[in-house]
């Protein structure tokens, strides 16, 4: 593809830049997970009340774990696309950076980046309730379901349901990055789910150049510098054209 990309844009492009990638699940949609909202997508076939919120693991654990596993095994089948590659590359080219994801689904992890601010938690982390005891399940065998701690407490994914708080510490740091930032890019993110969908705008009134990156406009565009329409895994990789030689 051919993309145009601004003088504004490129004179950012340099290693001092401070930096932040915000993600959302278009980034893997390239790889073949199944983003959540729009034609074809999760929430178009299964419900957010039965299978994302504290109440409905409570109501019925076996059908939510089940649930999990199957997204679990999906996204084994998958790998990690040029979009997340291409993020990889970022991390090492700009001194001061960091990817905040709203992604459980891990390719961030096996592209190479090494920072990750996780604000909906991570699909592959089994969390005990009562405890806290908490255990990553790689290979998402994780039966017999649904998983007990060694406390009998009952274990659930370590994610973030609908009305459940991100964690303090995570979401304190990319309010700090965002607004810290000199340029933010919102990549593959619908902007709907609150409260990480503040942090665009958070970083455009702290002085940042906002650039969107999407297959789509959506509210981000309204006050972002710059809207790239294209997937995410061709975008990026142009970008990384316009990266200072050495
Ligand atoms: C491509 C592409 C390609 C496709 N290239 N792009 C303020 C106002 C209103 C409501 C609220 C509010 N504050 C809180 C709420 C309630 C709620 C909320 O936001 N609701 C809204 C939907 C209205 N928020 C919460 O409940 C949050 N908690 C909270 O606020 O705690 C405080 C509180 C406590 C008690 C009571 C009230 C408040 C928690 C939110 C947790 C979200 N969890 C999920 C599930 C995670 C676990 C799992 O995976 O099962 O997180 S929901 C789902 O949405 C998932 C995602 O991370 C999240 C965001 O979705 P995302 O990533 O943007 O995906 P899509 O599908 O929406 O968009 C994909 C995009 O990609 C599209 O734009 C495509 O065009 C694009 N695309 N292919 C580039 N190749
Ligand atoms: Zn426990």
């Amino acid at each position: 593809m051919s993309l145009r990309v601004t003088e504004k844009l490129r004179s950012l492009l340099i290693p001092s830049t401070r930096v932040v990638v915000f993600t959302g699940a278009g980034v893997s949609a390239e790889s073949g997970i199944a983003t959540f909202r729009g034609a074809h997508a999760l929430w178009s076939n299964f419900r957010i009340e039965d299978y994302a919120t504290p109440q409905a693991f409570l109501a019925d654990p076996l059908k939510v774990w089940e649930w999990y596993n199957w997204r679990r095994r999906e996204i084994l089948k998958t790998d990690p696309n040029s979009g997340h590659l291409a993020i990889c590359e970022f991390e090492q080219y700009f001194k001061d950076f960091t990817l905040i994801t709203q992604n459980v689904d891990g390719l961030h992890d096996r592209a190479g980046n090494q920072k990750i601010l996780k604000l909906h938690g991570d699909i592959w982390e089994t969390r005990c309730p009562l405890c806290g005891d908490s255990a990553i399940d790689n290979d998402a065998r994780g039966e017999p379901l649904p998983p007990l701690c060694r406390c009998k407490g009952r274990m659930r994914p370590g994610v973030v349901w609908f009305g459940e708080s991100l964690s303090e510490v995570i979401y304190e740091h990319a309010v700090s990055s965002a607004k810290n930032s000199e340029l933010f890019f919102s990549v593959g993110t619908s902007a709907e789910v609150y409260p990480a969908a503040v942090l665009p705008s958070l970083a455009k009134q702290h002085g940042a150049y906002v650039v969107e990156v999407n297959i789509e406009k959506t509210s981000a565009a309204d006050f972002a510098d710059e809207t790239l329409l294209g997937k995410s895994g061709e975008v990026l990789p142009e970008i990384l054209k316009y990266f200072a030689a050495g």
